[in-house]
């Protein structure tokens, strides 16, 4: 079953859920809440990576992330995802109780990505991203998003492979939204079947993103894309993704659940 990962941003500029949970015990009300909702896994980020967004510095994210993380592994055994891309903050994080290191720049932001990913022992997700946050989506190319994404991903978990990284703890994700356009974000979505073949568990966050809005104008507002973002994760569900990232985890479970019965529930 496609397992759901919740997002929790203690972050002051998050597109969608930015400032609401910045303070810790609103942090930690909120993943109380996501794990009740049915959250496998919750992803912890402490830097906005929309379009546009200012960096934070790794004291920074460490300051805001980690005394969640340590509370949040106290009070309970919900799987804990760190969303960074900087080694140091990974490192604090896996320290406090996170077990996976969710990276947007799949190991690259730094010389030693790949060695710090590996001497955690951590699990990674390595994401594809053309470009940097802050103007990614100025002018996004490909010739072939599908063939250029897929074969990115490969090489990176090759490298991570290199510097000792497991296979057991890679996963892979298309980035839908990190330097692409809608016409790139929809053939992604419609092929994720050919990441699902090389192999490693694919995560896919598309979550109240806003290519909805292009691909249908009322949504214009974040909080109205609840119902693209079920239809995206029940893509995904159907092309073998392990795990959906999303902001509404009671929702997308109860979706999955019944695409999940439908499915496994023997044809006449
Ligand atoms: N999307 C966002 C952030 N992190 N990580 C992975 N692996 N995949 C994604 O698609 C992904 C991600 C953007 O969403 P959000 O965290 O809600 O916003 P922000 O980056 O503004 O904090």
């Amino acid at each position: 079953m496609t397992r759901v990962m919740g997002v929790l941003n203690v972050t002051p500029d998050s597109f969608s859920d930015g400032g609401r949970f910045l303070a810790p015990e609103a942090a930690l009300a909120q993943a109380s809440r996501l794990v009740a909702e049915g959250a496998d896994i919750l992803d912890i980020g402490a830097e906005s990576t929309r379009p546009g967004a200012e960096p934070a510095t790794a004291e920074g994210e460490i300051a805001r992330a980690v005394p969640v993380i340590a509370a949040v592994a106290a009070r309970s055994d919900v799987a804990l995802s760190i969303d960074t891309m900087k080694p140091q903050v990974a490192r604090a994080a896996v320290a406090a109780g996170a077990s996976i290191w969710n990276d947007v720049t799949a190991l690259t932001f730094s010389a030693d990505a790949c060695d710090v990913a590996a001497e955690l022992g951590c699990q990674v997700v390595l994401m594809h991203m053309q470009g940097e946050p802050r103007t990614m989506q100025a002018a996004p190319r490909y010739d072939d998003v599908v063939a250029e994404v897929t074969d990115y991903l490969a090489c990176r978990a090759e490298a991570a492979m290199a510097a000792g990284v497991r296979r057991a703890a890679i996963w892979l994700d298309p980035g839908i939204g990190f330097g692409k356009r809608l016409e790139h974000n929809l053939a992604l979505l419609a092929n994720l079947d050919r990441l699902v073949a090389l192999g490693f568990p694919v995560l896919l966050g598309v979550s109240r993103k806003s290519f909805i809005a292009s691909v249908h104008p009322p949504a214009k507002l974040t909080e109205n894309r609840l119902p693209a973002s079920l239809a995206c994760a029940l893509a995904g569900a159907e092309a073998g993704v392990a795990a959906v990232r999303v902001h509404d985890v009671a929702e997308t479970a109860q979706a999955l659940a019944m695409w999940t019965a439908i499915r496994t529930a023997s044809r006449l």
